[in-house]
């Protein structure tokens, strides 16, 4: 198995497709969508646009489903909810379907989607990802950072080494093995400098600060748990989880 890291969505190669892919927003789209499958969601479908969302989930039978949606990370109006994992408890999505669009994490799923098998990853699920991944063994996975607005972020990236970090020490490879870019490498070098305060990097992120000004400290203390949710958050049709 070869790792690939990318930080954002848009660095991804255009030409090469991997076997696997794993989209990554720990702040917060892939922790809610993760929390959401585990307390009982029937499935999360994912948009970039907000009038696509409306339009498909108005087909949805209403006790059924429920609308998410972040812009800036604030709450779009008239959704249910925003993005906060904390606020999909069991009583709210058990059985129903999640519609939801955020700003940079269902981009990135949305441009991975073809991959012949689709992950969403957070720190709060790494443990079930990473096992899946060592049971099937794929060739080639594309780790993927949703960044912000096409930069690099400090958390998708500690994501991406803790998964990578995980398969190195699990499997029988070598660091060299494993490892398809230069990107895996420095993952991992920050996930070892930060695993025991991942709280603390999500001081220093940049999106950790904007959620903190926005009040959402207990989200940040939440998405910086590591293995929580026995969950796998797999695509069975473009852009349905
Ligand atoms: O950018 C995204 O997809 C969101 O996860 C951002 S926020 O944390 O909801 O603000």
């Amino acid at each position: 198995m070869k790792l690939f890291v990318y930080h954002t969505p848009e660095l991804t190669p255009t030409e090469d497709a991997p076997e696997c892919a794993i989209a990554v927003d720990v702040l917060r789209a892939t922790s809610t969508m993760a929390t959401v499958l585990a307390a009982g969601g029937e499935a999360v479908q994912v948009f970039s646009d907000l009038d696509q969302l409306v339009e498909v989930s108005e087909k949805w039978p209403a006790q059924k489903r429920l609308r998410a949606g972040e812009r800036g990370g604030a709450k779009v109006a008239g959704f249910e909810l925003g993005n906060s994992p904390l606020d999909c408890t069991a009583e709210l999505v058990a059985g129903r379907r999640l519609f939801i669009s955020t700003t940079n994490g269902t981009r990135a799923l949305q441009r991975i989607q073809d991959a012949p098998i689709v992950l969403a990853a957070a720190l709060i699920n790494r443990a079930a990802v990473v096992k899946f991944l060592l049971e099937k063994q794929p060739e080639t996975v594309w780790i993927v950072g949703s960044g912000w607005e096409g930069s690099f972020s400090l958390e998708d990236t500690v994501c991406a080494g803790a998964i990578a970090h995980s398969i190195w020490q699990q499997s029988n490879s070598s660091l060299e093995e494993i490892t398809g870019n230069d990107e895996v490498t420095s993952a991992i070098a920050l996930y070892s400098q930060w695993q025991n305060d991942l709280l603390g990097l999500f001081h220093q992120a940049s999106h950790g600060k904007r959620l903190l000004r926005l009040e959402c400290l207990e989200d940040l203390k939440y998405c910086s748990q590591t293995d929580i949710l026995d969950v796998l958050p797999i695509q069975h049709e473009p852009g349905v989880l």
